[in-house]
């Protein structure tokens, strides 16, 4: 992909102030002494969204011109978090703002913090997305995001008594300045039956067609250098018959108005889990807008300057981000034969060679599998297309390997006997690219999950390891590290994270290590100066910041992090002198509201901070917190500051990661497992500038079936020590609940993640990282040798990727102004 384009700089059409002062006034009507943050911040907010607002036009003005192939990405998550602070960056207002802040004496921070996080999603995936959308705009790409527009996104999470509460995110109670309403671009959805809503659930009625009205809102996409200005389109749910005037003259006022609650019901909230397919029924028609929305706005911007439907895959790529979307295979195919009118052979030509379909995750609860009879309720003529696919597939594998009735089931769409359609193999079928997000997962999702289809296909089978936006996660999260990097080589890395492989030859210099080692002391204070401001804790940055943050799931093992914390709690109090770095350990995340095992782990962790802060023994030298809330804008902060970067699922889990590269990206050093995207990583920068441990997948695998936890708690000291605390009670007082159910996971339940398979090498490599700390400049050496090799996990270098191998599209730039 050609780096850069010069179009020139935005032009302003009168000034920010002015602006600004316009919208204060007339957005509000109200005396200025009654005017307060949040309506300064909506001021500002749409000051810069009128900066960019011709630009923005201008670019989709550019696309229809130019009639370029274009790339749409179908997702049901974009974790979006705060915009303000990344578009005024990107549009290269920075110094423009800095002055504008000052001279209305306004306090920046404060304002920026108005600003709600759009949390549209549950973690990695959805981060992923908003990463992907930002590169496409930057590297000029012709690229659209589709999504839906939640009214509540992922929950609140708060800790009472040490559990996790959810409380609704309505992060759209105030006006979003950043979304356009285009009403008049507004989709019409058909279903094969109706919905009513009864004792506070939904309830199909079967036979009795109904239509949904699906509303574009969009949002501008920001490349940096603010010269390419993408759009995310994210779809809301209406009815077509506003109000039913008959009933409600009759009397029935809350009927005449059900049928509006039960249309906008459909994106009403995100489903706030990232690993099981939970059989909601609401799920399913969610993901059917999304695709039915999408798609018709999508042919109809296609049939606008393109006549010949032959010509949809080398104008449209779709990409389907896991199989939430997957219903596309089939609705693409219901727009081509139904109303294109094309035959069979070519709609599904058509249809595999526009479609593809990116996989997230090996976890079998999480490959989604739908009913059929969701299917001949709600969706007819889609089942009738699924069960003609279903049916040449298997006579495709028949011709191939004929009499192997095993390999045609395992193949299969429809799975018999339970009559439910697996998603990922219609996604896979109907698509020309399946990829994984990191090398190891794509062997394994070959090799493993789906091993009979890429069998069957094995040309449709790639790898694209994950990658995250510079601009966000290191420019502007981490403004000190940031700038002493452009002094050192230039600001060029921005947009070519490559460039920062120039800093490895700076790794010796002892200029350069001072100026890392001041840039993350810097972060350090300015994340506990916030924490101290958002929740009034105090933490010290003297100490070595310890940081695990993600969605809390077995697999990923938190536990194991706090089985290490109790043992190094266990080493102070047996040995007041020891020598040990004082520490502060981070853990942020948030649990499914249905995964009781998860919960029951961020209890575990606040219980155990808890009896650490209460001990005067180690008051000082150890330290845990659970921040609660854990969403974008609390990463932005945390994630420059630490100095550990914990990344230690259970090898063969972790599809790829994306915190482990912000972590990597930000000097801070990795404990980790060889799994996902991490083992690239320590390949990229040498293993030895890492802290790899524990059980590699392939060891996983083959001693699944005979590994005893019991045995490590025999014959492993520190283990029975650790657990024999953790079971006697101690961070658990009266709550044998708690205790009980540890017991289960760790000994009896047999251990499914195996903690205490990984344990004794996890304190291994935590031992090292520990000698490793008392030496400065061996410590800062690494962490610059961990930056310079991190422009490889650039989302740029990704989305070039699929560019290039996947969706064959090019950048249409934005002529010179
Ligand atoms: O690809 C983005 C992200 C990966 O980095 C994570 O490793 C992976 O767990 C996540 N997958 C999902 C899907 N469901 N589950 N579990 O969120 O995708």
């Amino acid at each position: 992909i050609p780096p850069q384009y010069d179009c020139g700089p935005l032009k302003l059409s009168g000034s920010s102030n002015a602006l600004y002062e316009r919208h204060l006034l007339f957005d509000n009507v109200r005396a200025s002494s009654e005017i307060g943050n949040r309506e300064r911040y909506e001021a500002v907010a749409r000051s810069v969204r009128d900066i960019l607002s011709q630009r923005w036009e201008k670019t989709e003005e550019v696309y229809d011109r130019e009639n370029p192939k274009r790339v749409y990405y179908l997702s049901m998550e974009f974790l979006i978090g705060r915009s303000l602070n990344n578009n005024v960056v990107n549009l290269g207002l920075g110094p423009l703002a800095d002055r504008f802040f000052q001279r209305h004496q306004l306090d920046e921070l404060a304002l920026l913090s108005e600003e709600p996080d759009a949390g549209l999603g549950n973690g990695g995936l959805g981060r992923l997305a908003a990463c992907f959308l930002e590169s496409m705009a930057t590297m000029q790409l012709p690229g659209m995001g589709y999504g839906l527009r939640y009214e509540y996104g992922i929950f609140k999470q708060s800790i009472v008594d040490g559990w996790q509460r959810e409380q609704p995110d309505n992060w759209l109670r105030r006006p979003d300045p950043w979304e356009v309403a285009r009403p008049h671009l507004a989709v019409p959805v058909e279903l094969g039956c109706s919905f009513e809503v009864r004792g506070g659930s939904l309830r199909a009625i079967a036979g009795v067609p109904s239509s949904l009205l699906g509303i574009p809102y969009d949002r501008p996409v920001v490349g940096y250098g603010g010269k390419t200005i993408n759009t995310l389109r994210l779809w809301a749910s209406a009815t077509p018959h506003v109000f039913d005037f008959q009933e409600f003259s009759a009397g029935d006022f809350v009927g005449a108005l059900a049928e509006r609650l039960t249309a906008e019901t459909v994106t009403r909230v995100l489903y706030p889990d990232d690993s099981t397919s939970m059989g909601q029924g609401l799920r399913f028609v969610q993901e059917y807008f999304l695709v039915a929305c999408s798609l018709a706005d999508l042919v109809r911007r296609f049939q606008k300057s393109n006549s010949n439907w032959d010509d949809l895959p080398t104008k449209v790529a779709i990409q389907l981000n896991d199989t939430h979307p997957s219903l596309a295979v089939a609705e693409l195919m219901h727009i081509l034969l139904d109303t294109a009118k094309l035959d069979w052979e070519r709609s599904w030509d058509l249809t595999k060679r526009t479609l593809a379909y990116t996989n997230h995750t090996l976890l079998p609860e999480a490959l989604e599998k739908w009913p059929v009879r969701w299917f001949e309720l709600m969706l007819p003529r889609h089942l009738e297309i699924i069960l003609e696919i279903d049916r040449r597939l298997r006579e495709e594998v028949q011709t191939r390997w004929p009499g192997d009735n095993g390999r045609i089931e395992r193949i299969a769409i429809v799975e018999q006997g339970n009559h439910l359609v697996r998603m990922a193999h219609l996604a896979i079928a109907g698509s020309h690219s399946t990829n994984g997000v990191a090398e190891i997962h794509s062997k394994l999702l070959r090799n493993v999950t789906v091993s009979d289809l890429a069998e069957l296909y094995p040309d449709r089978f790639n790898n694209k390891t994950n990658g995250v936006t510079p601009r966000r996660w290191l420019l502007l999260s981490n403004p000190g590290l940031a700038e002493c990097i452009s002094e050192a080589i230039g600001d060029r890395w921005i947009a070519n994270a490559t460039d920062l492989e120039r800093l490895r030859s700076l790794a010796d210099d002892s200029g350069f290590i001072s100026a890392v080692q001041n840039a993350k002391r810097k972060a350090k204070v300015r994340f506990a100066d916030w924490l101290k401001a958002q929740a009034g804790v105090l933490v010290d940055p003297d100490t070595i910041f310890d940081s695990q943050v993600k969605r809390i799931h077995e697999y990923k093992r938190q536990l194991l992090n706090g089985l290490r914390v109790v043992a190094l709690y266990h080493r102070l109090r047996q040995n007041p002198s020891l020598d040990m770095p004082p520490r502060t350990f981070f853990f942020a995340g948030k649990a499914a509201p249905a995964y009781h095992a998860a919960k029951l782990i961020i209890k575990f962790l606040n219980n155990l901070a808890a009896t650490i802060d209460g001990d005067p023994l180690v008051r000082g030298r150890l330290r845990l917190l659970f921040l609660p809330d854990y969403c974008v804008s609390l990463a932005e902060q945390l994630i420059p500051a630490s100095d550990v970067s914990n990344q230690i699922s259970m090898a063969g889990y972790e599809a790829s990661g994306t915190s482990n590269m912000k972590f990597m990206m930000n000097g801070a050093l990795t404990i980790g497992t060889r799994d996902g995207a991490t083992i690239e990583m320590a390949e990229a920068a040498g293993e030895e500038n890492f802290f790899l441990f524990g059980l590699s997948a392939d060891q996983v695998a083959n001693s699944r079936c005979w590994y005893s936890p019991g045995w490590h708690y025999e014959n492993e000291p520190e283990i029975r020590a650790v657990l024999d605390l953790i079971l006697s009670g101690e961070f658990s007082r009266n709550e044998p609940a708690v205790t009980d159910a540890l017991r289960n996971i760790l000994l009896v339940g047999g251990d499914t993640y195996m903690h205490l398979a990984d344990f004794t090498s996890y304190m291994d490599a935590d031992s090292n990282l520990q000698s490793l700390y008392r030496k400065p400049e061996a410590w800062s050496r690494k962490a610059i040798l961990n930056i310079a090799a991190s422009g490889r996990f650039s989302s740029d270098r990704t989305i070039a990727e699929y560019a290039r191998d996947i969706w064959e599209v090019a950048p249409c730039p934005l002529p010179s102004a």
